[in-house]
């Protein structure tokens, strides 16, 4: 199956999304997601005017031999741009040789695992009350296992919490919007969240929360010691991975779980986490992390270290992607959990997909390849439009902090 063409197609049903699109000689086509939340065109142009040169011509079904060329090949390595481009093709190609087997892309991974892939969802609100109200409307749609974020009593806007009554989404068009934060008003707040939140809902479910980068190693020692009574099923990204030895300090405080790894987009940004059991939960993700390929191989040393996946799913992470991500999900032995921000109306119409909710639950779907296609002619009614994502800085003095 050789590839005799190639295009990326840029496009905003709601919020910007980059999809590549792998043509064959055998009339397949095969999709990848390539989309970087606030940093799109930069994808998109590696893509372009880098990648796609060298994709013709070459058989599509050397999914292994295209990888190590686009890594290795490139001289300059890793990063969110790079490993997107990279996770594009890869992905693209995955589905095309599910396709040519006539076989879900789970099969070809090697079967199910399991029936269905747990996800969770997210609730969040403007106060403590608003956010039980939306933990409760999430109960009711049958989610099992729900993020719990709302406002902080003091600070204007916070990560996580939706405004003028639409779904939440971060990135804003124009120019970055400015947050206020402060940690000590937060950590005071957090805790009573999830004794309101626990209280309403009761042991069955679990509870999950995202500090969004934003603490200091000991901050977040803190943190997980005070939601311990609440057994958070996850405390996610407490603060800033970078210097992966910081984890074992908010290890050595506290058993609520960990989970890291959204913005990770190789192995070697969490391999020290990883064998020393520093986290519980690897977010990686299709699209970020280099695509089927190498998620499977940060999957494989997770597991030989007891941590489970739990791929990011924004919705900033196109359908592409999370058709992608159930079949993984559906597949790989260690699998914890699968976020789910379902996407807009105008975003399912332009990615037709297999994969379906219910109950809690997702399903990838029957359909060959990863079963998520692109309507291109309504997509072109959906022209890029710049936007970025918030930064934060410090209530008290105005330093730049991490969003
Ligand atoms: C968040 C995301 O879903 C999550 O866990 O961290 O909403 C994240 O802020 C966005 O995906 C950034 O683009
Ligand atoms: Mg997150």
């Amino acid at each position: 199956m050789k590839i005799t063409g190639a295009r990326v197609i840029v496009c905003c049903p709601g919020r910007n999304f980059v999809t590549l699109k792998i043509e064959t000689d055998t009339g397949l086509t095969g999709l990848g997601d390539a989309s970087l939340n606030g940093r799109e065109l930069a994808v998109a142009s590696y893509l372009t005017e880098h990648v796609l040169p060298l994709l013709i011509g070459r058989d599509a079904t050397r999914i292994e031999d295209m990888w190590q060329y686009l890594y290795r090949g490139a001289y300059w390595r890793r990063g969110p741009v790079t490993m997107s481009a990279i996770a594009a093709v890869d992905t693209a190609l995955w589905d095309l040789k599910a396709k040519e087997a006539g076989m879900p892309l789970y099969q070809l991974l090697g079967g199910a695992s399991r029936e269905r892939v747990l996800v969770y969802a997210h609730a969040n609100g403007r106060d403590i009350a608003e956010t039980v109200d939306e933990v409760h409307r999430h109960a009711a749609l049958g989610y099992r296992a729900i993020r719990a974020q709302s406002g902080v009593p003091g600070l204007d806007k916070v990560y996580g919490v939706a405004t003028d009554g639409k779904p939440y989404e971060p990135a804003t068009k124009g120019l970055p919007a400015e947050q206020d934060w402060d940690s000590s008003r937060y950590l005071r707040h957090a805790p009573k969240l999830f004794e309101a939140v626990r209280d309403a809902v009761g042991p069955d479910y679990e509870l999950l929360h995202d500090v969004h980068h934003r603490l200091t190693p000991i901050e977040a020692a803190r943190l997980g010691k005070d939601l311990e009574p609440y057994r958070l099923f996850w405390m996610e990204d407490p603060t800033p991975a970078e210097n992966q030895e910081a984890f074992r300090l908010i290890r050595q405080h506290t058993t609520t779980p960990l989970a890291v790894g959204e913005i990770f987009n190789t192995v070697w940004d969490c391999k020290g986490l990883i064998e020393n059991q520093l986290i519980d939960f690897i977010r990686t993700t299709v699209v970020h992390a280099g695509g089927i390929t190498h998620l499977r191989r940060i999957a494989d040393l997770a597991a030989l270290y007891q941590v489970r996946t739990g791929s990011h799913g924004a919705t900033d992470l196109s359908p592409v992607c999370m058709g992608a991500a159930l079949h993984f999900d559906l597949w790989v032995p260690n699998f914890g959990i699968q976020e789910h921000m379902p996407h807009n109306e105008a975003t399912d119409e332009v990615f037709p997909h297999a994969y379906r909710y219910e109950a809690g639950f997702m399903h990838p779907g029957e359909a060959p390849g990863h079963g998520v296609e692109i309507d291109e002619k309504l997509a072109a009614k959906y022209p890029y439009e710049r936007a970025y994502l918030p930064v934060n800085r410090l209530q008290r003095d105005g330093a730049l902090w991490d969003w």
